[in-house]
């Protein structure tokens, strides 16, 4: 259905024979310039030269976290693609998709695809990282995009904005261990400078002012759900944007007691509990966690609508934010198993909204199954990766990444009909004629996400303040994998064997020979290390 123009050239082969040829595409300011530049570049010797240069780059760029699992489209996906959409997601934000006008630079999504570059190269990430906190305004929101070529800041009252810009500065800061940093000054978008640790602290703070008589989070003009965007009043409640708030408090805490900030740490703490608090009395609906509320108090993703009745988020995030424990965590992700599992990943709620209201917004206007009305979107099912690895159930997580997977989905490319390399935004969902069919690819934080997702949670190794976390949660018939990882200006070849086919567990950690206490491997002097994890009970 789109427009494109292609190049043929006809080539006849004999058996066994091999012709190379190059297509050469470029552009020049002036007319007069193009001759000459196309004598230079059309040259077999300067292509292969800038072929070299790509591919030395792209390799450089991979090897720095590399893994090896019993299966090989994992490798495939991890090591090389997702990596590769990451970093070019983020230095292209949203201009490289012919879906969306060149120009507009989303926040929350360049701050999501830079975590999938983190492991790789943390210098680009602080460049990167810096400019975002630019676009923070003094008041600690940040502009929702701004346009690359003007600076223009597109100013609105997204709720969910200044908890990714948390996440971003919390995991530089664990994977670089610079603390130094946060007495770094930076401007802010509108007025003023600040450190970046009160960078920090206003964006945590400003959702901690916004929020209801009930003291959960407001939803504003919406969350990450950018057409769920009802109401007028802006006072509706959003239970995703509580538990990122409360995912963040668990990983601040840390930092905070490593800088000597031990009383607001412990202040953060007395908010988290009274976040978990709120969420399991007054938003759990029997079955599943309600995803919102609107100006009116009406809750959203509860049996009791008619559509819209169980939204992914609202099962996730609090199991990943630790607000859902035990029973309750796995009723959730259960039902979310049950209501919202496709053959090609979980959908973002069901059933689609099929009226214009107004309290919902413009999710209630899209055709069934089709762009935020009960879709499969890419990026949520990477949070439910992480949310059964949290649980335990190494089966489920992998099956998640297995049905949404790129690699799974081209396999029928007539459905998919996107890239197969690369996650879409979203698939059409089953009330659509065009279920399975890829849509917006390249879009929003997908590649990041399932890279970390994979990497920090299925294989379990995550950075931390004082080291690597080993914390794998594998399909129980894997006998292991292998990862080789940068950390701290170490290479560690980490070897974990699962003999007892578990899940989840760790026994046994020998690095460079010695056996270490607990489950974090600690930060080591520059130079290659041996580490042996042996996974069982006990
Ligand atoms: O979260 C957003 C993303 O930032 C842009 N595309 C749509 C997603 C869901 O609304």
């Amino acid at each position: 259905e789109d427009a494109i123009a292609s190049l043929t050239k006809m080539l006849e082969l004999s058996p066994g024979e091999e012709k190379k040829f190059h297509f050469v595409v470029g552009i020049e300011e002036k007319i007069e310039d193009i001759q000459a530049k196309t004598k230079e570049v059309t040259k077999r010797s300067f292509v292969e030269e800038k072929f070299k240069e790509v591919n030395k780059f792209w390799e450089n760029y991979v090897e720095k976290l590399t893994i090896k699992t019993p299966d090989s489209e994992f490798n495939l996906s991890v090591n090389i693609w997702n990596k590769y959409q990451a970093y070019i997601a983020s230095q292209m934000g949203e201009m490289i998709s012919f879906y969306i006008g060149a120009g507009s630079w989303g926040f929350r999504d360049e701050a999501q695809h830079i975590f999938g570059v983190l492991p790789l190269d943390h210098e680009f990430v602080k460049e990167k990282m810096l400019e975002l906190l630019e676009h923070q305004l003094e008041e600690g929101n940040s502009v929702h995009a701004w346009n690359r070529l003007t600076n223009e800041g597109f100013i609105t009252n997204h709720s969910d904005d200044p908890q990714w810009l948390v996440l971003m500065v919390l995991n530089y800061l664990k994977e670089t261990g610079d603390l130094k940093i946060l007495k770094k000054r930076v401007k802010y978008f509108d007025k003023g400078s600040a450190t970046i640790l009160e960078h920090l602290l206003k964006a945590l703070d400003h959702t901690l002012y916004h929020v209801s008589p009930n003291g959960v989070p407001l939803r504003r003009t919406a969350d990450w759900n950018d057409a769920l965007a009802g109401g007028h009043f802006q006072k509706g409640e959003s239970l995703m944007v509580a538990n990122q708030t409360a995912w963040n408090i668990l990983e601040i805490v840390p930092i905070l007691t490593a800088i000597g900030k031990k009383t607001t740490a412990a202040e953060y703490l007395n908010i988290y509990d009274h976040l978990k608090k709120t969420i399991n009395e007054q938003f759990w609906d029997g079955d599943w966690y309600i995803r919102a509320t609107d100006d009116d108090g009406r809750k959203i993703g509860t049996k009791q609508n008619h559509e819209g009745k169980i939204h992914i988020n609202g099962q996730t995030w609090p199991v990943m934010s630790h607000v859902a424990t035990g029973e309750r965590a796995l009723k959730a992700m259960d039902s979310l198993w049950e209501h919202l599992m496709t053959k090609y990943g979980a959908l973002t709620f069901t059933p689609s909204y099929t009226k214009k209201n107004s309290y919902l917004g413009v999710i209630s206007q899209f055709a069934p199954g089709t762009k935020e009305n009960a879709t499969i979107f890419s990026h949520p099912n990477a949070w439910v990766m992480v949310a059964e690895a949290i649980l335990g159930r190494g089966d489920k997580a992998f099956e998640a990444w297995r049905r949404s997977s790129f690699l799974t989905r081209g396999k029928e490319p007539d459905i998919f009909r996107t890239e197969p390399y690369v996650y879409p935004e979203y698939s059409y969902g089953p009330e659509s004629p065009h279920f399975g069919l890829g849509s917006y690819s390249w879009m929003t934080g997908s590649a990041a996400w399932f890279f970390r997702a994979c990497t920090d949670y299925i294989l379990g190794v995550r950075p931390t303040l004082e080291g690597l976390v080993i914390d794998p949660c594998i399909p129980k018939l894997w006998p292991g994998f292998e990862m080789v990882r940068n950390f701290r200006g170490a290479t560690f070849k980490i070897k974990v064997r699962n003999p007892d086919k578990i899940y989840k567990g760790v026994k046994k950690i020998k690095v460079a020979g010695k056996e270490i206490n607990g489950n974090i491997v600690p930060i080591q002097k520059p130079g290659e290390y041996e580490v042996e994890v042996l996974m069982g009970k006990g």
